[in-house]
């Protein structure tokens, strides 16, 4: 979260460069694709730019740029090389370690631990108390252990009426919270973490980062702040684990102890020593005291997995890193029907529908320190040694201004004062050092744009095998990597490679860890779409194929019907004429950060004693991707370009084979039913899930602004407004560093009003829904990333894609029904109808008032993009306190984008409920309405009522019951209507915000007169 400081005196300057951007989109179709195929430094770049920098060192004339010597730890990096400034694993043996099961321990002692819930604490909920602590795991057997930060449980479960039950050790990726549709979860939550300075992070953390450094008493946020949020939850806002909801440790001496939004849940009650208490015990608080916070988590939704983790403000994407996340599986009657029999809506289901054995496979990729390598590698870095997770931490500029080539052949990213067009108004600009030499004025640490490692890692442990019996499973898959997509496809593993693994090894087999990889070219026994680009590497032979991945569900529970997805390596679209070229368009299991799969594999057809391979070829990024993070057997050396040298079969930094999966001997199991599946799955859908809002086939094409359509349940069209919103790709103007930002585009879009608006986190909300309201949003990417946009409290569906030349694309079929996180690709729109609802709670909520940037006072207009998001007109935004409502958030998934600023507020407008029992006493030209008071405020005091009779819109308001409104004609009949109203929303937000929204209550007439009700807010 860069701070934009913009002077006013340059405010018109950025008229003109909003101008700019405004005509960006106007360009030739060809230009568009020739700008976008050169925002990437090619490898080719980088090597011609290493010969000629060697062609000019024989230059007698020539002055070539000597590098510094080597740096030391902490200090400042050389940028243009020797050194890459990127670090890889050491080298180590893949498959060697068995997968942690749930409660079931692997060889190195790992596990997915389950939590055991409370179910006495508090009667109707499941009740954890869970603490974030400091840990170190081995998660290979040739690593040693490696520090980490993740969660434990500490209270006791309960058993047979009492809680007896022990909570597990701390493991890496634990506590598992198994929850039941519809049953509350209640968490105390502890922040345990050292305090003082062993409270920083063992990771490289940028205190330029917004959120993560100066807050707004002068002094710095500390590095232990840690929160709960549950990804995916219908979580009232209190709840959410917003950026703003975190605490310190007990005990930790700053002047930030609680992130400024935190809330309590309302009906927990605690004693001065943090012990929970009845309501109504004496000096009983719903503060849990020091260091500790409280969440309500409904499960007011269908199965599905979630996964609970950190999302401080501006350390989200280390805290997740170093390992605060951990599964969350909602169980739901549907499913238990689906996996064990039963009856669903008159049809019988057969058990073993879907297979009852089920597997989570939670991805991630790290890299670890190589102690022999990172003085060569990564001079500067200072943080953990042997097997400590390594992070990037120096921005290495794609450019290089001190060689005629332009290019650094080891950079990774652009930088903004040497891009087209220069960015020139930074406020760190580059510094030119003594020898001459310009680098980037650049902190170290910096967060980078994406950090792409080099060893996947299954449920914590690096290259594990697993071993199945020859049967149907239920494979539950989270993506749970910082950056990194995966494209997963199964293959047997090539026995014919034995590679030469030292003699005396026993367990540890020496085959089956490869893929058998054929050159892309064509070839006639390749299927009709095997690639033959001629890739590097090749492709893996279609003769190996594994079996199907039968796709059932997603992030949002299950899908309309089964996807059969047979594995295939992942393809580009190269037609050039294309404007999206270049895009991925063939995919196997298609995961980005934070996508799940519900899938089902069936081994009873696998012969026995099988190995398989789950292998990645997911591009990072997507979709231009940099050969240099893209690990695999026997790739090119690419070690004088800042990459890696080549791996080696059987051995690791390998980011395509995740996984070998040994197929065990004995008879196989028969075979798995997919018309059973096929059968059940749409009444499972309809049965577990909302119904969906637009009716498949319903498309919005490019140059749309509404959307007619007959909503699904209806039968009548209507029409509905698209609500423009905005991906753009940049340089935030602090640093110069790319960024990419959500934003909206000026309304009804078209060739003389097409303006991208980037905007800050900490800009004024534009996104406001109303409780139970639809909305349809168009998000217009202009940029070069596909992101996975994750939305807060709600689901969307994906109602197509359109390319910028108009081409629809329908959803895939893992987007065929509900979605949580959605990619969204290049040079496309994407389009999503939503309808949050609040879920139903024991407890009124309050509205999040809090300033727009926490970290600067009231008044100031440091950081703000400055722009009016409605006219595009530049315009002075000054730090003030808004009323947020329920307060939510979309971002980015690639969790470098998130804190990179690529997150928005929500505004969840839930309006006080209906003024009830109206009655009206009638005297000559006046009628009196008496009233009783809604029985939820909606969040913030009621400010005043108001009555309308009608016909004649006449009004009379009051602070509370009964309400005088006169001139009323005698002998007409009216209808009356209360309103209630309180404050949301302040400022410039409201013109786009629907200003009045109304919850119709009952409403009735009678006789002369009549009175209805119903519930309103407005923002004033
Ligand atoms: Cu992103």
């Amino acid at each position: 979260m860069r701070k934009r400081w913009i002077p006013a005196v340059l405010l018109g300057l950025i008229a003109i460069l909003s101008w700019g951007t405004a005509q960006e989109k106007t360009k030739s179709k060809t230009e568009m694709v020739l700008e976008r195929m050169a925002k990437r430094t090619t490898l080719q770049m980088r090597k011609d730019a290493a010969v000629r920098r060697a062609v000019a060192a024989q230059d007698p004339l020539s002055k070539p740029v000597k590098p510094a010597s080597r740096p030391e730890p902490g200090g400042q990096p050389n940028y243009f090389g020797p050194e890459p400034n990127w670090a890889n694993s050491p080298i180590i043996r893949k498959f060697i370690d068995s997968l942690p099961g749930l409660d079931k321990a692997n060889n190195l002692g790992q596990m997915i631990t389950v939590a055991v819930a409370d179910t006495i604490t508090f009667p109707g909920a499941d009740y954890y108390e869970i603490a974030v602590q400091e840990f170190s795991e081995k998660l290979h057997s040739q690593l040693p252990a490696t520090k980490l930060r993740g969660y434990v449980q500490l209270n006791k479960g309960t058993s047979g009426g009492q809680n007896t039950v022990n909570p597990a050790s701390i493991h890496y990726l634990g506590p598992l919270i198994i929850a039941k549709k519809d049953r509350p979860v209640r968490i105390l939550f502890r922040n345990m973490l050292p305090t003082g300075s062993g409270g920083d992070l063992f990771l490289p953390t940028d205190t330029s980062v917004m959120g993560a450094g100066m807050g707004i008493e002068g002094s710095e946020y500390t590095q232990n702040r840690a929160t709960l949020h549950l990804h995916g939850g219908h979580t009232p806002w209190i709840s959410d684990g917003t950026p703003h909801q975190w605490t310190v440790p007990a005990g930790e001496q700053t002047l930030y102890k609680k992130g400024v939004s935190t809330q309590y849940v309302p009906d927990m009650f605690f004693n001065s020593s943090g012990q929970i208490v009845p309501a109504g015990s004496p000096g009983a608080t719903s503060n849990p005291g020091e260091g500790a916070m409280t969440f309500y988590y409904t499960n007011q939704q269908s199965g599905r997995l979630m996964f609970y983790h950190d999302h401080a403000y501006g350390l989200t994407r280390l805290n997740v890193y170093a390992g605060e996340a951990a599964g969350y599986l909602i169980t739901d009657p549907v499913d238990d029907i689906l996996m064990n029999g039963g009856s669903l809506d008159g049809q019988t289901v057969a058990a073993g529908t879907v297979p009852s054995t089920q597997i989570p496979l939670i991805i991630q990729d790290k890299t670890f320190v190589n102690p022999d390598k990172i003085a060569e590698q990564d001079p500067t870095w200072r943080w953990g040694g042997a097997g400590q997770l390594w992070f990037p931490h120096v921005y290495m500029p794609n450019q290089n201004p001190n060689d005629l080539s332009g290019a650094n052949d080891k950079g990774r990213w652009d930088y903004g004062p040497w891009f087209w067009p220069p960015v020139t108004i930074l406020a760190n600009p580059p510094i030119k050092l003594s020898n001459g030499t310009v680098i980037p004025g650049i902190p170290n640490p910096s967060i980078v744009p994406e950090a792409f490692m080099d060893t996947p890692l299954v449920n914590g442990t690096a290259y594990p095998y697993l071993t199945v019996e020859r049967k149907a499973y239920r494979f539950r898959i989270l993506n749970a990597c910082n950056d990194r997509f995966l494209n997963l496809q199964l293959y047997y593993a090539d026995p014919s490679l034995n590679y030469s693994f030292r003699s005396g090894s026993p367990g540890y087999p020496g085959s089956g860890t490869e893929v058998k990889m054929v050159p892309a070219v064509p070839t006639p026994s390749f299927p009709p779409d095997w690639p033959t680009d001629g890739r590097a590497g090749g492709v893996p032979d279609p003769a190996t194929i594994g079996p199907d991945m039968i796709l059932i569900g997603n992030e949002s529970g299950l899908l309309q019907a089964p996807a059969v997805l047979e594995s295939a390596p992942v393809g580009y679209v190269y037609d050039r004429r294309n404007i999206v070229v270049l895009n991925v368009d063939r995919k196997t299991l298609f995961l980005g950060p934070a996508e799940r799969a519900d899938v089902i594999i069936d081994f009873s057809q696998v012969p026995a004693g099988s190995k398989l391979i789950l292998y990645n070829d997911a591009p990072a990024a997507v979709p231009a991707f940099d050969p240099r993070i893209d690990y695999f057997t026997g790739h090119e050396d690419l070690t004088d370009f800042g990459g890696a040298p080549t791996t080696l079969p059987g051995f690791g930094p390998n980011t395509r084979t995740i996984m070998q999966i040994r197929v065990e001997g004995g008879s196989g199991a028969a075979a798995f039913s997919l018309s059973n599946l096929k059968a059940i799955l749409p009444t499972a859908f309809a049965k577990s899930q909302p119904p969906l809002i637009v009716p498949p086939g319903n498309y919005v094409r490019i140059q749309d602004n509404s959307l007619t359509f007959t909503p699904v349940g209806a039968s009548a069209p209507i029409t509905m407004p698209i609500i423009s919103k905005a991906i753009h790709e940049l340089f935030e103007l602090e640093y110069g560093r790319m960024n990419a930002v959500l934003g909206v585009e000026l309304p009804l879009t078209s060739y003389f009003i097409q303006t991208t608006i980037p905007l800050a986190y900490i800009d004024p909300p534009t996104e406001m829904i109303s409780n139970g309201e639809t909305q349809i949003w168009k998000i217009t990417h202009n940029g070069v990333d596909t992101h996975a946009i994750h939305f807060h409290l709600f689901d969307v569906q994906l109602i197509n894609r359109v390319g910028w030349d108009g081409q629809i694309t329908p959803p895939d079929p893992s987007e065929q029904g509900w979605k949580e996180t959605l990619l969204m690709n290049p040079l496309t729109d994407t389009i999503v109808a939503l309808r949050p609802t609040a879920p139903a709670l024991p407890f009124d909520v309050p509205d999040s008032v809090r300033l727009n940037d926490v970290t600067n006072p009231a008044g100031s207009h440091r950081g703000f993009s400055n722009v009016n998001p409605y006219t595009g007109v530049p315009d002075i935004t000054r730090n003030r306190v808004t009323n947020f409502g329920w307060e939510y958030v979309w971002h980015c998934h690639l969790l470098g984008h998130e804190e990179n600023d690529m997150m928005r507020p929500i505004v969840f407008i839930v309006p006080p409920g209906a003024p009830a029992a109206p009655t009206a006493l009638v005297d000559g030209t006046q009628a009196l309405i008496s009233f009783e008071a809604p029985t939820s405020t909606g969040g913030s005091p009621i400010d005043f009522y108001t009555v309308t009779a009608n016909p004649g819109w006449l009004k009379a308001t009051g602070s509370g019951s009964p309400i005088l409104i006169k001139g009323v004609t005698l002998g007409k009949s009216y209808t009356f209507t209360i309103t209630a109203t309180n404050a949301v929303g302040t400022g410039r937000s409201v013109p786009m915000a629907k200003v009045f929204r109304k919850t119709p209550a009952a409403s009735k007439s009678a006789g002369s007169t009549g009175a209805a009700a119903s519930g309103e807010r407005s923002a004033r």
